[in-house]
C-alpha cells in the first residue's frame, strides 16, 4: 500500500530532526481525526465553520451572479457537504449542477454523498485524489462554455505557510481559464485570547484531535507512543500570524515506530509541531489574488466571527503570467 509507505516516510523524516520535530497536519484526518474535527466545528469556542456556513447561506445568490452558466463545481477537500449544500441548492435553482468533491479520504467522500443525496438537479462525482490531481482531472473533462467554480473553504489554505499557499493558488490557476472562479475561505485575525481558546477548548476535543495523530501512528505504523506522556500545546506566532499546534513530551522517553524503522529519544519538554493555521487580514487578500493570477472580485465578511469568503476570478492570461 503506497499510501502507508508515504505515511511512514513522512513520519520518519518529520521526527528525525531533534529540536525541530514536526508531523504533517494532513495525517490528522484519519476516520477518527475527521470525526473529532467535526466535533470541533460544534464547539462554542470554534466559530470558524459556522461563520463559513453563514456566509455561504447568505451570499450564495449574490456570488452566483458573478458566474455565467453552466457552472461546474469542484470542491478541494469535500468536508461533510453541510456548508456546500447552500451553494449547490442556490445553483440548482438556476441550472442542472455537476459537483466534483475531491478528497483523499473515501469516508469523507461517502459522508459528503450521504449529506447531499436526494438534492434535485444535482449529480455528484466524487474523486478520490489529491487536490491538484482531482482538479486536473475535472479540468481535462470540461467542455467549452462551462465555468469552473473551485471551492477551497474552511480556511484549509491556512495550513500552508504564506509562500506555499501562493504557490498552491498559482497551481490551481494553471488549471483554470479566464473567467473561472475560486471561492477561498479565510479565517481572519482576531484577539489572541479568542484564537488560543478556539484551538485549546476547555472540553479537550482539540487536544484529543491532536493526540490522535500519535494514536494513528501507533495503529497504522506500529508505533509505541504513550499518549499520556504528551500534552496538547497551542501558541500564537505573532510574526507569522498563525496558530501552531504542538505536542509536548512531558518526560524524557524513547519512541519506536516499527513500520517506519525508526527510534528516537524525546527530551522532557521537547515538542512536535503538528499543525499551522494562518490568519489573514481582509486587505492582504486582493494582493494574494493578483500575485497568483486572479482578480479579487468580491469579499464577504461574517459579522459574528471574523472570517472572509473571497471570490476570485482567473485573470486574463496576459495579466496572470506577469
Ligand atoms: C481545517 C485546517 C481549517 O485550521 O482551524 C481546527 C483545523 N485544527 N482545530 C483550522 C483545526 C484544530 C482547521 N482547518
Amino acid at each position: 500500500m503506497p499510501a502507508l509507505l508515504d505515511f511512514a516516510r513522512a513520519v520518519r523524516d518529520g521526527l528525525s530532526k531533534p529540536g525541530r520535530r514536526e508531523l504533517p497536519s494532513m495525517y490528522l484526518y484519519d476516520e477518527i481525526g475527521t470525526a473529532l474535527f467535526e466535533a470541533i466545528t460544534l464547539l462554542p469556542e470554534y466559530g470558524l465553520t459556522r461563520a463559513d456556513e453563514r456566509l455561504l447561506r447568505q451570499y450564495a445568490p449574490a456570488l452566483l451572479e458573478h458566474l455565467p452558466p453552466p457552472v461546474v463545481v469542484v470542491e478541494l477537500g469535500s468536508g461533510n457537504g453541510r456548508k456546500t449544500r447552500w451553494l449547490l441548492e442556490a445553483l440548482a435553482r438556476r441550472e442542472a449542477v455537476v459537483y466534483f468533491p475531491v478528497d483523499t479520504s473515501p469516508s469523507a467522500l461517502a459522508n459528503c454523498r450521504k449529506e447531499l443525496s436526494g438534492m434535485g438537479g444535482l449529480s455528484i462525482v466524487g474523486l478520490e485524489a489529491s487536490y491538484l490531481e482531482g482538479l486536473r482531472e475535472v479540468a481535462s473533462r470540461r467542455r467549452s462554455g462551462q465555468t469552473l467554480l473551485v471551492l477551497f473553504l474552511g480556511s484549509t489554505v491556512g495550513n500552508f505557510d504564506r509562500p506555499a499557499a501562493e504557490h498552491f493558488l498559482r497551481e490551481i490557476r494553471q488549471c483554470l481559464t479566464p473567467g473561472d472562479a475560486l471561492l477561498l475561505g479565510t479565517d481572519l485575525e482576531k484577539p489572541v485570547a479568542d484564537m488560543l481558546l478556539a484551538y485549546d477548548d476547555p472540553a479537550g476535543v482539540t487536544a484529543a484531535f491532536n493526540l490522535n495523530l500519535l494514536a494513528r501512528i501507533n495503529r497504522e505504523l506500529g508505533g509505541d507512543f504513550a499518549l499520556r506522556n504528551f500534552a496538547h500545546e497551542v501558541r500564537y506566532n505573532d510574526r507569522e500570524r498563525r496558530i501552531e499546534m504542538h505536542l509536548r513530551s512531558t518526560t524524557r522517553q524513547t519512541v519506536t515506530i516499527r513500520a517506519a524503522d525508526f527510534t528516537c529519544r524525546l527530551e522532557e519538554g521537547e515538542t512536535i509541531w503538528t499543525e499551522a493555521c494562518h490568519k489573514y487580514r481582509t486587505d492582504e487578500i486582493p494582493g494574494m489574488a493578483r500575485r497568483t493570477g486572479y482578480l479579487c472580485e468580491a469579499q464577504w465578511v461574517d459579522g459574528e466571527w471574523p472570517f472572509a469568503e473571497n471570490l476570485w476570478l482567473a485573470a486574463p492570461d496576459s495579466i496572470a503570467a506577469s
